[in-house]
């Protein structure tokens, strides 16, 4: 969704970089698998649906070059877009502190929170490593990290946001932060209670025509897709677990 966002709020055209949907499917304990799409061009070029051939990581996003290369990992994806564009998309700011300010802002969302939160990571630590046990979605693991950098979030936003995350444009922080809260609301935070700026902006974002398009064809303003809960259910109570 961080690069979905990017080239649609960047107006970056698809004949330029096309979008496809992943297939996705789910394990045994639940958790979200994703795999190439069956019979897309590139899948019949590698020979395989498993995303672990276009990604040692097995995640997604992933951008393939038409020479074949494949790069991976959103922020260096929209890097690699934006430095390929003539002009650029014009959504990062000119001056230089402006701009480390959207990357400190998508650098605490993609390092810093996403990986502390992911339900995967989540079911994986219940099931395999003896943590406290709770419902995936607002496991007191997930809600700490959420709580923590969204709190940090804040007092940055506080000095930088604008009607958006940095200033009145969007920018690429706006981009990693808007899946975020999705993932904070699935989770049952209370955005304006708690945190009025980054609420501010949200609301802000939500109006944008482009982002509403993105939100309608992922589901909705709240994450939907997150996880398996009866298979979840049946692995989380095997004897032993
Ligand atoms: N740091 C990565 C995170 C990518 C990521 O976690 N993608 C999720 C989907 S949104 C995924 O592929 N999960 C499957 C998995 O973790 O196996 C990035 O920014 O691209």
């Amino acid at each position: 969704m961080r690069v979905t966002l990017y080239l649609r709020c960047g107006g970056v055209p698809s004949s330029l970089v096309e979008l496809v949907s992943t297939g996705l499917a789910t394990d045994h304990r639940g958790i979200l698998v994703f795999t190439m799409p069956e019979g897309d061009p590139e899948t019949e070029k590698v020979g395989t649906t498993d995303l672990t051939a276009f990604n040692p990581e097995g995640r997604i996003p992933i951008l393939l070059l038409p020479d074949g290369r494949k790069m991976t990992q959103s922020g260096p994806i929209v890097d690699f877009i934006e430095d390929c564009l003539d002009h650029g998309t014009g959504m990062l700011p000119d001056d230089p502190w402006l701009r480390a300010e959207v990357r400190r802002i998508m650098w605490i969302i993609a390092a810093d929170t996403q990986p502390y939160q992911n339900i995967p990571f989540i079911i994986q630590a219940m099931g395999e490593w003896g943590m406290v046990k709770a419902a995936p979605t607002v496991h007191p693991l997930r809600l700490h990290f959420i709580r923590r950098e969204f709190g940090a979030l804040e007092t940055i936003l506080a000095q930088c946001a604008g009607r958006f995350a940095v200033g009145d444009k969007i920018t690429h922080a706006d981009c990693f932060l808007l899946p975020q809260i999705r993932n904070a609301l699935l989770a049952g935070i209370n955005l304006a209670d708690e945190f009025p700026t980054m609420a501010r902006v949200w609301e802000n974002l939500l109006v944008v025509h482009e982002v509403k398009a993105v939100l309608d064809e992922a589901g909705g303003v709240v994450q939907p897709l997150a996880f398996d809960a009866e298979k979840f259910e049946v692995y989380a109570n095997m004897p032993g677990r």
